[in-house]
């Protein structure tokens, strides 16, 4: 496996970040997760986009352009012959001195993994997920903003170990006040007759990629989308349940906090999302 860093490819055992990087450090950077389907790379330049958002909202100037960070992308698949697989692009505040300020810090570092995920096991996929409410909220928008993709995920593992205990694979996030957020790693849908709704990213949601194209799928097959504030009672009472992320695609949820969904399996308008999803990856993106 070759890795990108910095603008050089290394191998996987001579791929090596400074110890004294702020990422390492601090949790001082933000990333992208990014999917490739048949030798096209899914909406690069949506999350080449969401990556510069993030920068923004931290004060990190990212050292390479729109243009060279999506050509380095694709350089990297093609080096690893990478035509299906999973490709992370992180970018950290670089090599400083022990203690928190980023202007010690010399010059960002940029990482691109050309890998392969396998985030939840495909029989999951079939029968649909079992899922809980844990009690660790998403962070408020004071804080660290949720909308920020960045390189402290620990509230969010926080949040998986939880779902993990309780003998599942997915959390979901409330917010201070006790609205649906989103997942882990995963932002939440319901559908309830013809509409489909998922939390605004007020609610503490990450803008997704899979979350946009899944709510532009709905719309142009007729459906009603909104992005209302939910409570966990609309979620036990919706007739379908999903969960859409570049890694776990779109996956059907059947079980939240013991309250069955809708008839128990993965409902007739998820299931046709997913075709279209899965129709829509294999046309699309860059070369
Ligand atoms: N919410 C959170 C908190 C996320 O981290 C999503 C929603 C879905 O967003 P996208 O843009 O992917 O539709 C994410 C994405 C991993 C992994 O390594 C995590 C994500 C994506 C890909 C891989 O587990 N998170």
């Amino acid at each position: 496996m070759k890795i990108f860093i910095d603008g050089k490819y290394f191998d996987e055992k001579t791929a090596k970040i400074s110890v004294f990087d702020h990422g390492l450090l601090y949790g001082d950077g933000v990333f992208e997760g990014i999917r490739a389907y048949n030798g096209r790379v899914f909406k690069l330049r949506e999350h080449i986009d969401r990556l510069f958002c993030s920068a923004k909202a931290i004060l990190l100037t990212l050292p390479m352009s729109r243009e060279a960070l999506i050509k380095a992308v694709i350089d990297t698949c093609a080096k690893n012959k990478l035509r299906d697989g999973y490709i992370r692009l992180v970018v950290t505040r670089g090599v400083g001195t022990l203690g928190l300020n980023p202007n010690k810090c010399k010059a960002p570092a940029v990482i691109i993994i050309a890998d392969k995920i396998q985030v939840y096991p495909p029989s999951m996929y079939q029968r649909g997920m079992d899922i809980v409410t844990v009690a660790t909220t998403r962070n408020l928008h004071s804080a660290i903003n949720p909308a920020i993709k960045s390189l402290n995920y620990l509230n969010n593992i926080l949040a998986k170990i939880e779902a993990n205990n309780a003998g599942v694979e997915e959390a979901i996030m409330l917010n201070a006040e006790g609205f649906v957020a989103e997942c882990t790693a995963d932002n939440i849908f319901i559908v309830k007759g013809n509409q489909v709704m998922t939390p605004p990213l007020s609610a503490g949601a990450l803008y997704g990629i899979t979350r946009g194209v899944v709510m532009e799928l709905a719309r142009e097959n007729g459906l009603q989308v909104s992005e209302p504030t939910l409570t966990r009672y609309d979620l036990f009472n919706a007739d379908e349940c999903f969960l859409t992320g570049t890694g776990a695609e779109l996956i059907p949820v059947v079980k939240i906090d013991g309250r069955t969904i809708g008839t128990g399996k993965p409902g007739a308008v998820t299931k046709d999302l997913v075709n279209r999803y899965h129709a829509l990856t294999k046309q699309s993106g860059e070369p």
